[in-house]
């Protein structure tokens, strides 16, 4: 019989090969997907293996003088290659000494990121429970992906964790959706993967089915190109970060169309009343009609109304575009498609309703089970200050200060020691100009790493991790039909060990070795957490099989259970005994608790704000253009970037930026040119694509091409270098990175290679 060995990846599931053709095992993609996902076959290419890190380093002015030395150095420094017995010295030495001199509270372990897939070896989840065991850290809350709505949604409908997991599935969709609206597109490229390991790539498949039963699809969203195929049957462009007033004048539409039923509104929401008067313009002389949005939005009159009009006549599902929060304001589309869909009175039925990120991951849309899986416990932390994820420049920049967040008021807390392990702040984070101020403040920075990305060069203290291939694992993402035995391909390389090891030699020196590890290596910990999760499993009416079948077997495949989900089926059918999570138990279109926090720029139900920047504003003189920075199609993330098929979508080795043909001309811009985008903020290089799939005023840089500061600009074409580093709004203070206005221009001097993918200057000291 031959052995079934086994991968996963945020980005799929692959088999690897037991016959190495090359010296290295190959890796296919699962022969049960139906429309497998290529970016991880590269995860083994010698292009990729090139820029690992082989050995502990420390930057050369920190090791020599001390901790705090030349802190403005990060990442323009040579390292020196250390010993892990060294590395691991000096990492626990400061811990111990920031710990006895500042407290846990100086500590900043947020340490956010998608690391790699696999619930034993996940590097955050390591981080938090070393430091839990040490006394705590400073943590961070919610996330970049859903900052605004993770702090919105549990107030007026269910938390995000419980959404993402609750999608109507693709075959109720085909079944009964005869309207199909998306505000930001379907893009299938950010299907492609999900957090902890994709299975079936299923969500292809479900648009054609949608399609083929005859539903209409409409994209409204700066960019065409979001529903690939052609599968939109309508593309109506939208000025970026204006949908809320597009959904108003939608709601405007239906309130006075004779068709609109209250009933729905009466059993299951609350606060339409209060929101009333807003809508009609009664309370700020504003009516919120097609007339008024069409000036926002660029949208006209006449194309609003008659989308409206379609949605009353059709069994229609709303969906929206995680990036649509990702912006100034936030909330307020989600809150506004939330409302429209209650005023359409669909909820919960088959095909009708509102989605919240079909076209995010692969997850929405499954009808696998839902079963828990297993999970690497984190302990508890003693250390209460936090702060919301995508304020961490804020954080370095102004201790002491205060900050809103969900109706509370918060300090920022000074931070002496940051410790990084399986996210890119240089990737994740906004203006990274200003992060690199930022980032000056801490005396030491940890930061556990694979390669040497950006975030490794900035640190002091690189301590080089395995890869997933590297180490034996389980993988498992809700409702993505899988339990899979991830399986050792290669044997780590160079030097690099573990996090779990990592950490556990961190736990020996501070004395709380037996309490971190509880006396188990990865093979016991694999057990324990299976055995676990078959309990629970059990307990849902599912029996697996003992560990050493599922892991001869290579996965547990659950995909035999299952059933076609309704969300907000039970909610619907009786919203008495099963209410929603909200303090009415009812969708809040209008919110009394949101309403007592008091606050301007988010009130008690959705409203209209101008954002930040955008292309309505008078700042729009200097800076015509708005900058999407969406996520990459060949990547994930910073992770892959290079790679072969990473690269094979650069221009003259720059990410390329996505033109309007008019907006080039006007430029001189041609196909192919490097160009150089800017602002206040910053200013960075990319390769120029001329595209009529993107509205005129609007470019597209995606996210992830390795941060690469030059001298004066950044050579790469990391958006951040551009976006804005501000709140969404005082009630969740998610990441605006997707408000942002630039200019773009030829380069016209000579062209600084890229050097992102050189390795940095490492002295290695002969033992
Ligand atoms: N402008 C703009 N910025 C954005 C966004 C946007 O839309 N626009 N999107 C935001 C969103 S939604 C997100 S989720 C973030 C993503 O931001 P991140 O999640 O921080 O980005 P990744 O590139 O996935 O970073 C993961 C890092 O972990 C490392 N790693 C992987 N596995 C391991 C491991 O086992 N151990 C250790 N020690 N390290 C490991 C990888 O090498 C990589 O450097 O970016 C955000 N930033
Ligand atoms: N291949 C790949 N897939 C991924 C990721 C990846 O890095 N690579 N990252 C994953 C992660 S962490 C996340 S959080 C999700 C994110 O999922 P999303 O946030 O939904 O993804 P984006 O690609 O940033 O944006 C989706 C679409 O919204 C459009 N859009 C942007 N602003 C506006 C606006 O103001 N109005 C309208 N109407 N449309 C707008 C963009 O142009 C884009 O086409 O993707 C996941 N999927
Ligand atoms: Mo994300």
């Amino acid at each position: 019989m031959t052995e079934h060995r086994y991968s996963a990846a945020h980005w799929g599931i692959y088999e690897i090969d037991p016959d190495p053709a090359e010296g290295r095992p190959k890796l296919r993609s699962f022969s049960l997907d139906p429309d497998p996902n290529p970016i991880g076959l590269d995860q083994l290419d010698p292009s990729v293996t090139a820029l690992r890190i082989a050995q502990p380093a420390i930057r050369e002015s920190w090791l020599e003088a001390g901790a705090g030395t030349n802190p403005s150095k990060r990442g323009r420094e040579r390292f020196v290659e250390v010993d892990w017995e060294t590395a691991l010295d000096l990492a626990a030495g400061e811990i111990a000494r920031i710990r006895a001199a500042h407290g846990n509270e100086a500590i900043f372990g947020g340490s956010y990121g998608w690391s790699s897939a696999g619930r034993f070896h996940h590097a955050q989840s390591h981080l938090h429970r070393f430091y839990n065991n040490v006394g705590g850290y400073v943590h961070s809350v919610d996330s970049y992906s859903l900052g605004a709505a993770r702090v919105l949604m549990p107030h007026i409908a269910a938390g995000m964790d419980e959404s993402n997991v609750s999608h109507t599935s693709w075959d109720v969709l085909a079944a009964h959706c005869e309207l199909f609206v998306s505000f930001g597109g379907m893009p299938l490229k950010n299907t492609r993967v999900s957090p902890g390991g994709a299975g079936r790539h299923r969500a292809r498949d479900g648009l054609r089915r949608m399609r083929e039963a005859g539903a209409r699809i409409v994209n409204i969203s700066p960019v065409n190109d979001s529903l690939e195929d052609g599968a939109s049957d309508e593309w109506i462009p939208i000025q970026p970060n204006t949908d809320t007033a597009m959904l108003l004048a939608l709601a405007h539409v239906v309130l006075n169309d004779s068709r609109f039923d209250r009933s729905f509104l009466a059993t299951h929401t609350v606060g339409f009343d209060r929101f009333l008067p807003y809508l009609t313009g009664e309370a700020d002389g504003i009516a919120k009609t097609p007339a008024w949005a069409a000036g926002i939005t660029g949208v006209s009159a006449a194309r609003i109304e008659r989308l409206a009009r379609e949605m009353l006549g059709k069994r229609t599902m709303l969906n929206i575009a995680w990036a649509l929060q990702r912006a100034a304001h936030g909330e307020q589309p989600f809150w506004m498609l939330v409302t429209l869909a209650a005023m359409l009175g669909q909820i919960g039925l088959p095909g009708g309703g509102y989605g919240l990120g079909y076209g995010a991951m692969n997850t929405m849309g499954s009808s696998h089970p839902r079963v828990p899986g297993p999970t690497l416990p984190q302990g508890r932390n003693a250390v209460a200050a936090f702060i919301p994820v995508a304020r961490f420049s804020d954080m370095l920049l102004r201790p002491g200060e205060t900050f809103r967040y969900n109706g509370g008021l918060h300090r920022y807390p000074d931070i002496r020691l940051v410790h990084w392990a399986g996210g890119n702040p240089f990737h994740h984070h906004q203006d990274l100009n200003r992060l690199r101020l930022a980032w000056e403040k801490p005396e030491t920075i940890i930061v556990h790493e694979q390669y040497w990305n950006p975030v490794a060069r900035h640190a002091d203290i690189v301590l080089p991790a395995t890869i997933s291939l590297e180490r034996e694992d389980l993988a498992f993402s809700t409702r993505e039909g899988y339990l899979i035995a991830m399986r050792r391909a290669v044997a780590p390389y160079g030097n690099a060990r573990d996090d779990f090891a990592i950490f556990s030699g961190l736990a020996r020196r501070l004395g709380v070795e037996p309490d971190y590890t509880e006396g188990l290596d990865v093979f016991g910990w694999l057990r324990r957490l299976y055995e676990k999760n078959r309990m629970q499993v059990a307990e849902a009416g599912i029996k697996l099989p003992d560990f050493e079948e599922f892991w001869e077997t290579g996965f547990i495949d659950y995909s035999r259970h299952d059933r076609p989900h309704v969300m907000h089926a039970d909610f619907r059918h009786d919203p008495v005994s099963c209410p929603l999570p909200t303090p009415s138990g009812k969708i809040e279109i209008f919110s009394e608790r949101i309403a007592s926090f008091e606050l301007d720029d988010c009130p008690g139900h959705p409203v209209w704000r101008e954002p930040f920047e955008w292309l309505g504003h008078a700042e729009s003189k200097r800076y015509p253009l708005h900058l999407l920075s969406d996520q990459p199609v060949r990547r994930l993330h910073s992770q892959l970037d290079q790679s072969p098929s990473s690269r094979a979508g650069k221009i003259s080795g720059r990410e390329p930026v996505y033109l309007n043909p008019k907006d080039a001309a006007q430029r001189g811009i041609a196909q192919g040119d490097v160009v150089e985008l800017f602002n206040d903020r910053g200013r960075c290089l990319a390769g120029a694509i001329l595209s009529e799939a993107i509205m005129p005023r609007v470019v597209r840089l995606s996210t992830g091409a390795w941060f690469d500061p030059g001298d004066d600009v950044e050579k790469h074409g990391n958006p951040n270098t551009l976006t804005l580093d501000r709140g969404t709004s005082s009630l969740s203070q998610g990441c605006s990175a997707l408000t942002c206005l630039i200019e773009v221009r030829r380069f016209t001097g000579s062209v600084p290679p890229v050097s992102a993918f050189t390795l940095p200057e490492i002295i290695v000291k002969e033992v």
